[in-house]
């Protein structure tokens, strides 16, 4: 039987288990990215494991916290500067840009295997790479050589026939397929794109939709490796690492959807949730305040340089403001070049750092009830910065219209405002320039760098092995879809990443603001905290901190209705406990506040038992629980986490 390109590419990194979707299996990695806000966990971790060089070909970027309020983020980027140059990770220095974009650019590669510390690593699906986005943890561990464990994914194919409309752009095709997707309910698939479609989209665009997948839950987003493919990696000077890669004839999906190009609408993610698509037309006259222009979505070339264009000769509405964050270096050198830098100055934008930025809420947040605009990925509520806000996510043609008439508008209405579109195509020759990277040094001079630890870098803490039951109380009781954000917020405390006791007095802060300190009083008592979540728990980012610093906290299990992949491994990797509902409607049994129970835990996890018991000592009911855990996993749990697990040589 033929096979499709997530099952070439798995299956040719095979290193343990069946490739038989639902199971789990270890997989050779090639390549690995980290960013500063997940980086400095992931390389105390790998110090801490006691790996002395690095075995993939890895990437360490600062691009998420560049602000530089206070001293801890410069002492973060001189950390990751001395440890990349200690283990021979090659340092892309601030400034360079933002990793998922950059690594597109200059390092991706067709057929291979990468994993990142951040949710958006399948951007690189765009190439033709399967690229996945992990916890800090599981990076270490494939840095000093271990394999990557996931679940064999179920393959969705898109079909792309046609080719896009004027005005519409990949962007509005990741929402059509978030419009139908949604972010919840594709944990255990991945999807691939092909069809004839494919062909009429070049890489940039490609990664704009693999970018988004990320949203829906998805373990990663493929297209093929095609001319278009090596049209864009000769223009990076990088031929030589192109290979073709198609799926069989007659390769087998577990589901297809068709996507008609040319039927694409300009779409539009409204507030709280990148799932809640609506067409441009249906929300159009909504008044703007702000719009943000960037994010590892829409920062490229041909992104800024549609946007410039449309502004050609033209100035911000005067009651929004306007802001430009581009990709990388790269593109600020090449908009310039091709005047696009000089237009959008001209159009009254406020040029931003090559940097996540206004993305991760850590600048440009918008003021109170404010309407944003915005090209990247993730509207959740306060994300932005301002919890009143109201985000939607727009192509960068829709935010282009905006900026003119300030307001939600239609970009094909911008013809009778007599403004032609203009096709960007990618430029002859790419300006390549990678002056702003710092390579690995000799091997015997790697040994000499001292590496550099500011007084806000604090050893990453450990758990203790899994109790023989679990006695605690419901600290806390949240609904459906929360997402990361909501329970480790990043923004203005992204300084705290390397400071996990400091980090944690904000777990849960947009929800709940007393839940670190009654965690702590239970802790003090010996009274494990467990967390009840509904569907979708821990949605979004990669971040580990969504795991670590609950755990640091005393948190010893989540019980959900679902849980999302990232994080159920993230819980795992720091010894706590995912448990769903047998069944969902239990859910309403419990309270916050109950007094629970999970007798012989330990005993069920040793025994690979597929259930255990929650007593609810308060309302004096009996709960049914599934522990969805692979043998690999369950070893995991009993040691207290990866950490503990790995420097006792991989034994509970
Ligand atoms: C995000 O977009 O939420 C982030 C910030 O890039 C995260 C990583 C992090 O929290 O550092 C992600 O997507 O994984
Ligand atoms: Fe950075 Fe935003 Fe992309 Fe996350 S989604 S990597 S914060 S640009």
């Amino acid at each position: 039987m033929g096979k499709n390109i997530i099952q070439k590419i798995i299956d040719s990194h095979l290193v343990e288990g069946r490739p038989i979707p639902g199971e789990e299996v270890g997989i050779r990695v090639d390549q690995t990215l980290t960013q500063d806000a997940t980086g400095t966990a992931a390389y105390l971790e790998f110090e801490a494991m006691g790996f002395k060089e690095v075995e993939t070909e890895a990437v360490s970027y600062v691009d998420h916290n560049t602000v530089q309020v206070g001293f801890e983020n410069a002492d973060d980027h001189n950390y990751l500067r001395t440890v990349a140059k200690r283990y021979g990770i090659i340092f892309s220095r601030p400034g360079n840009g933002i990793c998922h974009q950059v690594q597109l650019e200059r390092f991706a590669k067709p057929g291979r295997v990468l994993i990142g510390s951040d949710s958006h690593t399948p951007t690189a699906g765009g190439i033709g790479e399967l690229a996945i986005g992990v916890g800090g943890l599981d990076v270490a561990v494939a840095m000093g050589g271990g394999p990557y464990y996931l679940t064999y994914p179920k393959v969705i194919k898109i079909e792309l026939t046609g080719k896009l409309m004027p005005w519409v752009s990949a962007k509005d095709v990741v929402l059509t397929v978030l419009s139908i997707l949604h972010t919840k309910g594709n944990v255990g698939y991945a999807i691939e794109y092909g069809g004839e479609g494919v062909k009429t989209l070049t890489v940039p665009e490609r990664a704009t939709i693999t970018n988004m997948g990320a949203e829906t839950g998805v373990t990663t987003s493929i297209f093929p490796s095609d001319e278009m493919t090596y049209d864009f990696m000769k223009k990076e000077g990088r031929e030589k690492d192109w290979v073709e890669l198609k799926a069989d004839p007659d390769a087998q999906y577990d589901k297809v959807i068709k996507i008609n190009l040319s039927e694409v609408e300009p779409m539009i993610a409204c507030p709280d949730s990148p799932g809640n698509v609506k067409k441009v037309s249906e929300v159009e006259g909504l008044k703007v305040d702000q719009v943000a222009v960037g994010s590892c979505t829409n920062s490229s070339y041909r992104d800024l340089m549609t946007v410039a264009n449309i502004l050609k000769g033209r100035v911000a509405h005067e009651d929004l403001e306007f802001g430009v964050a581009p990709g990388s270096r790269q593109v600020i050198e090449m908009i310039d070049e091709g005047k696009g830098l000089e237009t959008l100055v001209k159009a009254g934008a406020r040029i931003f750092e090559s940097a996540c930025g206004f993305c991760i809420g850590n600048s440009f947040a918008p003021g109170t009830n404010a309407v944003s605009l915005r090209t990247n990925n993730r509207n959740f509520k306060g994300r932005c910065g301002t919890k009143s806000a109201k985000v939607y996510l727009v192509s960068p043609e829709t935010a282009a219209a905006a900026v003119i008439t300030g307001k939600i508008t239609d970009p094909r209405k911008l013809e009778d405002m007599g403004i032609k579109y203009e096709d960007v195509k990618l430029p002859d020759r790419f300006i390549l320039d990678d002056s702003m990277f710092i390579f690995p040094l000799p091997k015997e001079e790697r040994e000499k760098v001292e590496i550099f630890r500011g007084p806000n870098i604090k050893p990453i803490p450990n758990n203790d092995p899994l109790a023989e039951t679990i006695k605690g109380t419901v600290t806390i009781k949240v609904g459906d879809k929360v997402t990361t954000d909501h329970i480790m917020p990043a923004g203005a405390y992204l300084k705290l990443r390397s400071n996990v006791p400091k980090y944690a007095t904000h777990v849960f802060e947009p929800i709940d603001p007393s839940f670190p300190q009654r965690a702590l009083n239970n802790k003090e008592k010996g009274i494990a905290n467990i967390i009840v979540g509904g569907e979708s728990y821990g949605q979004g980012s990669s971040r580990e901190h969504a795991a670590l610093c609950p755990m640091y906290l005393g948190v010893k299990a989540v019980v959900a209705k679902s849980i999302e992949r990232i994080h159920q491994a993230n819980l795992v990797n720091f010894g706590i406990a995912p448990l769903l509902f047998e069944n969902p409607s239990d859910y309403d049994l419990i309270e916050q506040g109950d007094d629970v129970e999970i007798p012989d835990i330990r005993k069920a996890v040793e025994d690979g038992e597929k259930e255990v018991i929650l007593k609810d000592l308060t309302k004096n009911k009996e709960i049914k629980l599934k522990l969805f855990l692979s043998d690999r996993q369950r070893k995991i749990i009993l040691a207290g986490g990866l950490l503990p697990f790995t420097a006792r040589g991989g034994k509970a």
